[in-house]
This record gives C-alpha cells, structure tokens and sequence, in this order.
C-alpha cells in the first residue's frame, strides 16, 4: 500500500470512529430511510483531523490555479479557513442570505472581477448548494471552474456540475469510502453492500454509468438533473441545471417594443425564469453593448439569453447574419432558433460561424395553417438529433422524437385566451407537458401584456412546474 493510500484510508478510518460517518438505521430530513449518515460538521471538533483534511484537499488541488478559497456555508466554511491559514491562500466568505442593511454584498472579502475563485465543500449529493455558491460568486464577477469536496455520495451531483460548467475534484467518492472502511475491517461487506445498493437506488441526478440504462427507457420521462448528464451541447447542460435549480421551465418571451421595457421586465421577471427569449429586432433600439447589459441581468437572475432569431438562409448569409450586423448576437445570445428549410447545412454553417451559441431548430409552427406538416417536422428533428453536440433541441408542439438529450420548446402558451386573432394558437401549460410533450414552455403576452408582469411570470412558472413535476418517471 502506497503511503497516499495508506494516509487516505487513515483519513476515512478517523472519520468513522468520530462518527462523521455512521451506519444504522436513519430516517433523513426527507423521511426516506438510509443505512448511513454523513455529518462532516463534526470535524471542526477534531483539529488533527481538520488539518489532515486540509492538507489532501490542498494536494488535490495543486495544478489548479486560483486566487480565493471560498467554502459553502456552513459546513464547508472550517475546511475552506484551515486551508486559507495554512496555506496563505486568501479566502472569501459567501453569506447565507443577503444583509438587511448597509452594503447588501453575499460576498465578503477582498477580490477583483475576473479573480478565479476556487469552492470547497463537505459532501456532495445534488450538487444544488455548491452551484448557489458558484452562481453568487459568479454574480460577483469572479471565475468558477473547479469545486473541491471530500465526499462524492455519487448520486449524480459531479454531472450537475459539470452542467454548471465547473469540475469536481474529490477527496473520496463513497465506493472508495466503503472499500476502504471494508479493507480496514471496520464495516462487513453486507454493510459496504447496503450503503452502495442504497446511493445507488436513490439517484438525485442520473450519472454517467446510467445514460445507456436512461436511453434504453425512452418512453421515462426524466427530470432535468437527470438528463444534464445525457445531454451533449453545453448550453442545455445549463438551462437544465437552471432550470432544477430555480425549479422553473419557463421562458418568457420579451417580445416588447422598446430596449428600456425590454430590460426592465428582464429584471423583473429574471428570478423566476429560466431563459429570457427575445426579438431584439423589434426594438426601437438596439446595439452589441445592450446584449451586455441583459448579459448583466441574465448573470445577475441565473436565466439565459435566447434569441428567437428564425435563421433560414444560405449557409453564406447566416455567417454574415450571425457575426455581423447591428446586433451582434452571437457577442451576448446563449441560444437561437433557425429554421431548417436549408437542411442540415444551415446547422453547419451556423455552428461553424458561432460555435458557442446553441442551436434550437423549428421544427414545427404554432400557428394554424402552419407549412410545417408531418414530413417537414420528422425531417427537422432527425437533423437535431443528428447533431447532438450543437443542437439542442427544437421548438415544437408534438413530441415525435422520444430522445431525452433533445429538449422540446413550446410555444403558444396562455392560460386566459385561445388565441390571438391573428393565427397564433393557444394550450394551458398543463396541455403542452402533458399532451404536446414540452420540455420548456414559451410565454409571451401571458407575461408582458399582464397587469403585474411578475405576479404572471410567479404564476407561469408554478403552473408550468406542477405540471412538469406530473408528467416525472421515477428513475428505478
Ligand atoms: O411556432 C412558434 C414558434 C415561436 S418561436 N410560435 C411562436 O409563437 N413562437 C414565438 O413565441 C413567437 O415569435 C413569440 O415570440 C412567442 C409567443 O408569444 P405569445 O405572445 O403568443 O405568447
């Protein structure tokens, strides 16, 4: 056995006889029954301990360049401060909620925009709590792209990070934990059985060694955590990590007349919304530097930006369109739509001109007497299937493609009227996830011709959640 060895199965061996990790019969806060109980909080009592912890965490993280710790409160806080201390790293400290008074800052410290911050944390299950903490420390102008932890429960955590665009480094994953806790001779393999049978069954997120299992259960619908991991384009990593994070699957849809009104709803509706869809054409004004501003808003409230562009040209022009112009688009957007008339080349020519922007393709309309019939509509979702890394999906009203890793965006969603006068086509938000097969509702005038904007976007966003939250298969 290798000294790393030998100190790492020391470590987990401590960390049992203080009973950070305990096994028995526990009920959590949820009610379920668990055959183990992890509380590392324990460890600040043990300073032998917390610095050996410190000192592997600090190993772990040695080709990782960063200039601030920051822990998760609370657990993670003793962790991140005894690593500061003995490592002279500098630390910044993330409050739980925001001050009542005076500066009203969630990030206390000393440190400059663009400062890369590296995030500790105890134990990692959903991964929810470290990305609040890199969502804060983002708003604040700082880098995030690792996150170190002592404890993976492997439950899916590491591939909602990864949809959050950060890298988990951990101390010990629990199969490691239990491995060595059993090699030791200090739990019986029906023990190290019932621990690992249980984090297996009860799955927060789906992880990697579950995508083939997910795939071959086409008819599931799963969550959005679980199908981060499934997903290969990198902006629906993100909107499904927002999405279950701020358990929203709206998107409203600004389709207002000016630039002001456009970014005053934006910043109004921002916190319950997971992507703000507009038509900056529209406006009365606009140039690159405003898509930074709703840039701002949309790191500010957590939602993405979608520009609802209908791209449908020569690949050529959609280079031209895409770059340059007045709008820049591809300098502040997340996501476009694109008409496929082209074929799958207007997808190529598209990626290749703005390779970080993700595609949404229009594969069938909302309106009426919609040209989008059958054929078009199976022809256009095999070519986003086809491209999985630089599709994302499609914006439609029937779900024809039974494959989890493409989102679905529906539009034409009103919960007070059927239609518009005007050809458009209006279901309740139940009707679109239960019927139409929505991933992503689309909700225009319900929002921004409401007397209380908000107060619709709140009420969008619940209806649109219980009725997702409805049509969820359990992972067995
Ligand atoms: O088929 C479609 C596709 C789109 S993207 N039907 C639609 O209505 N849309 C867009 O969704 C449309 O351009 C508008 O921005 C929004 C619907 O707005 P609402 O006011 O009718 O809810």
């Amino acid at each position: 056995m290798s000294i790393q060895t030998t100190k790492r199965a020391k470590l987990i061996a401590r960390l049992h006889e203080i009973k950070a990790l305990e096994f028995g019969d526990f009920t959590l806060k949820s009610g379920m029954k668990s055959p183990f109980y992890l509380d590392l909080r324990k460890v600040v009592s043990y300073p032998d301990l917390l610095k050996s912890i410190c000192e592997e965490l600090y190993e772990l993280s040695e080709d990782i360049a960063y200039d601030h710790l920051c822990g998760v409160p609370y657990a993670a806080l003793g962790f991140a401060a005894g690593m500061a201390v003995m490592y002279e790293k500098p630390m910044l400290l993330k409050r739980k909620e925001r001050k009542s008074y005076g500066t009203k800052k969630m990030i206390e410290g000393v440190y400059a925009p663009g400062d890369i911050c590296l995030v500790v944390e105890d134990t990692l299950t959903s991964g929810m709590s470290l990305i609040e903490t890199n969502t804060q420390l983002r708003k604040s102008g700082l880098v995030v792209e690792h996150a170190l932890v002592i404890i993976d429960r492997e439950q899916g955590g590491r591939e909602v990070l990864e949809g959050d665009d950060c890298s988990l480094h951990a101390l010990f994953t629990i199969t490691e934990a239990m491995d060595s806790l059993f090699q030791q001779g200090l739990v019986t393999a029906e023990m190290r059985e019932d621990v690992l049978n249980f984090v297996r069954a009860n799955k927060v997120v789906a992880n990697t060694a579950d995508t083939e299992a997910l795939k071959a259960k086409p008819n599931l619908r799963l969550s959005y955590g679980e199908r981060i991991a499934l997903c290969q384009n990198p902006v629906s990593k993100r909107l499904l990590r927002i999405a279950e994070s701020k358990q929203s699957n709206l998107i409203a849809s600004a389709d207002v007349a000016t630039l002001d009104e456009l970014l005053k709803l934006a910043d109004e509706v921002g916190p319950h919304i997971c992507a703000l869809k507009t038509h900056v054409d529209i406006l009365d004004r606009f140039t690159p530097a405003d898509g930074q501003r709703l840039r701002s808003l949309a790191d500010k409230h957590d939602f993405l930006l979608f520009e609802d562009r209908k791209f449908g040209d020569i690949g050529n022009t959609l280079r031209l369109q895409v770059r340059g112009g007045q709008l820049g688009i591809d300098k502040w957007a997340d996501f476009v739509t694109t008409h496929v008339v082209g074929g799958a080349a207007s997808v190529e020519a598209l990626n290749e001109a703005a390779p970080n922007l993700g595609l949404v393709l229009i594969a069938q309309m909302s309106t009426k007497d919609t040209l989008t019939d059958e054929n078009y509509t199976t022809a256009a979702m095999k070519i986003a299937t086809n491209y999985p890394k630089v599709v994302m999906g499609v914006v439609a009203q029937k779900r024809r493609l039974d494959d989890p890793a493409s989102l679905q965006f529906t539009p034409g969603v009103n919960l007070d009227v059927k239609g518009d006068g005007k050809g458009q086509v209006y279901n309740t938000p139940s009707i679109a996830f239960n019927e139409k097969g929505a991933d992503f509702i689309i909700v225009g005038r319900g929002i921004y011709k409401a007397d209380s904007p908000l107060a619709a976007a709140i009420k969008y966003k619940e209806e649109g959640w219980l009725a997702y939250s409805s049509t969820l298969s359990v992972l067995a």
